[in-house]
């Protein structure tokens, strides 16, 4: 006769109701032997100034210009950008064949001048600074184009090409894909239940608390129900707002600090400094209001089970859907033990 189901011990799956996706959760995989590929941990120790740095104070770029002598954030126009803003605008659909052309532009956003500082080293007032200029890129590229995507690719890992703390804005004309989907998703429940489905749901974290990393007055970190990623979060406010630069003073301070605590746990994790991709979903700039949509971030880091060992989303993950070993909560237990001080900082503290 069958056993009982298990959550903690036997496969099944779980529904991304942002994606409309499911997820095949396999918590008995976590005990596997690794034989496998190891990555080096980056623990090596930066200095706050770096001359060969292309992105430090004073240097120069890649394409000759020199980054002036900043002393907070600092923007500038990727040299390499993905996305042009002159592109001609046209499309063809041909049978299985079409194409439309993209309008846009990418920018490098350098959180501060401290070339050893990532976002959990910075203060509570360096990482406000970074939200507020998150804002203010969110406004400005909100008038030109429908999708203003803010985010970090945060480690060689995930593939960041330069050592200096910094995050992109990438802006254009087309909703792309994930945020589409959504968009799909966020109406359809706002129609069902007249109510934003991001806003229930963080309601509904709280008061279950089996997946609440940290929270403050304004906002909940959670390993989401349907993770994918090992150690996912997702960060959501606990008040009604679509987009980033409608935020208030009040409630960007207490961003800058949650975002302190879920990057300092992260990087306590496995005492290194932890890699991740992070990323704002604002509401689309094309001028209908978007009463389903609850402004929101991911962050999406590849570690598994050691600073050296990460997740890899191959065959399964390619060919069928996305698949996880340890449970969400047990995800979430791990995270909310961890001190929100981080172990650099800790180290210091004990001379
Ligand atoms: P990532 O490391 O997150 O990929 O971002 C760094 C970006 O900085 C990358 O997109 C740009 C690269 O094109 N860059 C410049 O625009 N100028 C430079 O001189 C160096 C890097």
């Amino acid at each position: 006769m069958a056993m009982p189901f298990d959550p903690t011990n036997d496969p099944h799956r779980r529904f991304n109701p942002l994606l409309g996706e499911w997820v095949l959760v396999s918590p008995h995989r976590a005990k596997r032997p690794w034989q496998g590929q190891s990555d080096e941990p980056d623990n090596e120790q930066k200095p706050s100034y770096d001359s060969t740095c292309y992105l430090c104070p004073g240097n120069t770029r890649v394409n000759g210009e020199v980054n002036p002598a900043y002393t907070g954030t600092f923007v500038f126009e990727n040299d390499f950008a993905a996305l042009k803003k002159d592109t001609e605008v046209t499309n063809e659909k041909k049978g299985l064949f079409q194409f439309e052309t993209e309008q846009g532009c990418s920018r490098v956003i350098c959180f501060s001048p401290d070339h050893s500082k990532t976002l959990p080293e910075l203060s509570d007032e360096e990482r406000a600074d970074v939200v507020s200029c998150w804002k203010q890129q969110t406004a400005e590229l909100g008038k030109d184009y429908c999708w203003v995507q803010v985010f970090e690719n945060k480690g060689a890992m995930m593939g960041c090409s330069n050592p200096h703390p910094h995050g992109q804005v990438w802006a254009q004309k087309h909703i792309p894909s994930d945020p589409a989907k959504k968009l799909v998703q966020l109406t359809q429940y706002f129609n069902d239940n007249n109510t934003p489905m991001l806003l229930d749901y963080a309601e509904q974290e709280v008061s279950k608390n089996e997946r609440v990393v940290c929270l403050n007055e304004h906002w909940v970190v959670v390993v989401p129900y349907w993770a994918a990623w090992p150690f996912e979060t997702l960060l959501l406010p606990r008040f009604n707002v679509q987009s980033m630069h409608e935020l208030n003073d009040e409630q960007s301070f207490s961003l800058a600090q949650i975002i302190g605590d879920i990057t300092a746990r992260y990087d306590n994790l496995f005492e290194t400094s932890f890699p991740y991709s992070m990323g704002w979903h604002s509401a689309p700039f094309d001028d209908n209001a978007h009463p389903e949509w609850t402004l929101h971030a991911h962050f999406f880091p590849p570690l598994l089970r050691s600073a050296s060992v990460r997740k890899f989303m191959v065959g399964y993950e390619m060919m069928a859907e996305a698949q996880r070993d340890l449970t969400p909560e047990q995800a979430a237990d791990r995270l909310k033990a961890l001190s929100n001080v981080h172990y650099k900082k800790r180290e210091n503290a004990n001379g």
